[in-house]
């Protein structure tokens, strides 16, 4: 990140969650409600576990806000966790209970979860919970409330993203990339938020049965980016370049194990003319036929439509348990279970877009500057008018 900085903190079952978002230019007028409804769309679909009935995450702002514009110091936002109630004596800051904290002690290592490495690496083996506090994705509440921040900063100049779940475990909604029609098929209020509504009951019968026999499901996200201009990101060096950057912040989202840019999975088996798009005079500046290289080609934006996916594994902490040993013991062990999502699919592609919103508004800051929104704005227009014979920002549509 250059221009601006993302630090979360907090626990999943402590007070709250915090992110703390600086380098936003002063100006931009934020809106309460819109938070709030990308903090929604995270908390819905079918899938997920008790957890959800407790939460409704909102958004407080602590500070770095003024009459609803930002003020160019921090914006420091607070999602409240309302299950800390619930986990007073066992996640008390100052003093826990020792009974209290004995009986939620964590020594059976989940697979696929953080806890035995994040315990291995901070000496905090004696009880898992101090590492799987902060690993749980619940964290993701802080990303979404950031990055609807900076969806609403690349909105100002009529960059969109859309998102949706393309696959749930195996089961198959749309194979390849999604285009950006595709993902106006989305209902962002159907159970599991696919391009196909009317197809999603098979899928959700799926979740049923995963949730029967104590399984639990992954699934493939897929998300559009539409409206950026070519120059974002850098062909100069190799921690500039965009498709890394926005590949890290994609694969830092709990769960994902691979992300795909374009067809990129696709054009490793093709030759090469199969592989790349055409460059066609057009119009009004330059078409490409095809867009398998996703919208970015040498680690910059092309003006064409960023496509991303995201594969997700499937959730950790199953009812039936996995193999595993216990700590104190030495004793081989399944794994506890308590409550769980089945899947959390649903609430992954708001998390994609926020990520992705996020390295993208640090990205337009960048080759823009400014400290000001007036300043920001005028440089977009100079920007753009500099394109005007390749990219039009109208063209795209
Ligand atoms: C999570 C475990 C579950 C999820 C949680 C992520 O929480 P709990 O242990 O309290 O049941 O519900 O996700 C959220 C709380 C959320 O808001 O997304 C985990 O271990 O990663």
């Amino acid at each position: 990140m250059r221009r601006l900085r993302l630090l979360t903190g907090g626990e999943s079952h402590g007070p709250a969650l915090t992110a703390i978002l600086e380098g936003l230019p002063a100006g931009l007028e934020l809106d309460r409600e819109a938070i709030d409804a990308w903090l929604a769309r995270r908390q819905h679909g079918f899938g997920r576990g008790g957890r959800q009935r407790i939460e409704r995450d909102t958004v407080e702002v602590l500070g770095g806000l003024r009459d609803g514009r930002t003020l160019g110091s921090p914006l420091v936002l607070r999602v409240v966790n309302r299950d800390w109630e619930n986990w007073r004596e066992v996640m008390d800051p100052w003093r826990v209970d020792p009974g209290a904290a004995a009986a939620r002690r964590v020594t059976r290592p989940r697979p696929g979860h953080a806890d035995l490495s994040g315990g291995l690496g901070t000496a905090q083996t004696e009880d898992l919970r101090n590492v799987l506090e902060r690993a749980s994705a619940r964290e993701t509440a802080a990303r979404v409330a950031a990055g609807s921040v900076c969806a609403r900063f690349l909105g100002r100049y009529g960059i969109a993203i859309r998102s949706g779940v393309l696959q749930v475990g195996p089961h198959v909604v749309h194979r390849g990339a999604p285009d950006w029609d595709l993902l106006g098929g989305v209902d962002p209020g159907s159970p599991l938020v696919t391009p196909d509504p009317p197809g999603e009951e098979r899928l959700v019968e799926a979740v049923r049965e995963a949730r029967e026999r104590g399984e639990t499901l992954g699934g493939v996200v897929g998300a559009v980016v539409r409206g950026l201009p070519p120059g974002l990101g850098s062909h100069v060096h190799w921690d500039r370049k965009l498709d890394g950057r926005l590949a890290r912040a994609v694969m830092s989202i709990p769960s994902v194990k691979a992300v795909v840019l374009g067809e990129g999975l696709e054009v490793a088996s093709r030759v090469g003319s199969e592989a790349h798009d055409a460059i066609v005079p057009g119009e009004r500046g330059l078409t490409r036929p095809t867009n398998r290289a996703g919208g970015l080609e040498g680690g910059v934006t092309n003006g064409a439509d960023l496509v991303v996916r995201a594969f997700f594994k499937p959730i950790s902490t199953l009812r039936r348990g996995l193999p595993s040993v216990d700590l104190a013991t030495g004793e081989p062990g399944a794994t506890a279970w308590e409550r769980s999502d089945v899947t959390a699919i649903a609430s992954a592609p708001v998390i994609v877009e926020a990520m992705l919103a996020l390295v993208l508004a640090d990205a337009l800051l960048e080759v823009l500057g400014g400290n000001a929104m007036a300043d920001v704005d005028a440089a977009w227009e100079a920007r753009t008018a500099r394109l005007a014979p390749w990219w039009s920002p109208a063209d795209r549509g």
